[in-house]
């Protein structure tokens, strides 16, 4: 996934900046920005693997939702062996990222099926759920319907199944959120970006992915039910969370 075209989406200075949207130019650079703009992601994905070969269990369904290019499910799907059974549904809503997504998989071998499917994860059945991915995604759906989604995850999930849930998220203590805000800023610097891109990058997102604290996530995964939630993976204002049914 490392191969991708440089991320140079924001490089020029943009007259207006429009709302950001995943579209085909976003596809092409989509490996290398989110490499560069997500701190420990690659140690996410790896963490991600781990935790599936721990939780997934036998004739199960295994979900990725916001699936972009596949890279959690392949994360998944090299940590299945042995998981008799099991299947992989991946979703995402943009055209693009799915058509993507479809190529991209069929370039690894694998003895686990996986469906690549073209819809809102609010949309999608979610069933006989052993491990729920959402890698960055939740922070993209209306905060107002965040608890509604995983309230259907939770009753989708089995028994011992688990959500995985990564997103950015805002330090409660304002001033500290202000720290981590520049740490995060001075990594994507430290990846090549100017400020230019950082600011308009920013102006562009801020309409479409509203971060939440962590207290309140893991306060809507306990009032979905789950009965235990671990952050397990934590970089400045990025975070990875367990939750348990
Ligand atoms: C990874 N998980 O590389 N329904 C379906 N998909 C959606 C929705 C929605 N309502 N809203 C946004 N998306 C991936 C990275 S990226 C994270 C996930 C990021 C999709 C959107 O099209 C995009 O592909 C993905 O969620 C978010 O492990 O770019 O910061």
């Amino acid at each position: 996934m490392h191969e991708s075209k440089k991320d140079a989406i924001f490089a020029e200075p943009l007259t207006q900046v429009s709302d950001f949207v995943f579209d085909q130019r976003v596809v092409e650079v989509f490996p290398d920005m989110i490499n560069r703009s997500v701190p420990g992601y690659q140690s996410i994905l790896h963490g991600i693997g781990q935790l599936t070969q721990r939780f997934a269990q036998p004739d199960s369904t295994i979900y990725d939702l916001g699936c972009s290019l596949g890279a959690a499910t392949l994360a998944m799907r090299q940590n299945l062996a042995g998981h008799a059974g099991v299947k992989i549904i991946a979703a995402d809503n943009s055209a693009a990222m799915v058509e993507r997504c479809r190529l991209h998989l069929q370039g690894y071998r694998s003895d686990t099926p996986a469906e690549v499917v073209c819809t809102d994860v609010r949309e999608l059945a979610i069933d006989n759920a052993s491990v729920v991915t959402m890698n960055f995604t939740l922070q993209f759906i209306p905060q107002d319907e965040r608890q509604q989604l995983l309230q259907r995850i939770y009753s989708g999930l089995n028994p011992g199944g688990v959500l995985l849930l990564s997103e950015k998220f805002k330090s409660d203590n304002e001033q500290l959120n202000e720290v981590l805000v520049d740490l995060h800023h001075e990594f994507k610097r430290a990846n090549g970006y100017s400020e230019l891109e950082i600011s308009q990058k920013r102006a562009a997102i801020e309409n479409v992915m509203r971060v939440d604290s962590l207290t309140t996530h893991q306060q809507r995964l306990q009032d979905a039910g789950f009965k235990a939630v671990q952050v397990w993976f934590q970089c400045y204002n990025f975070a990875a969370l367990l939750a348990v049914k």
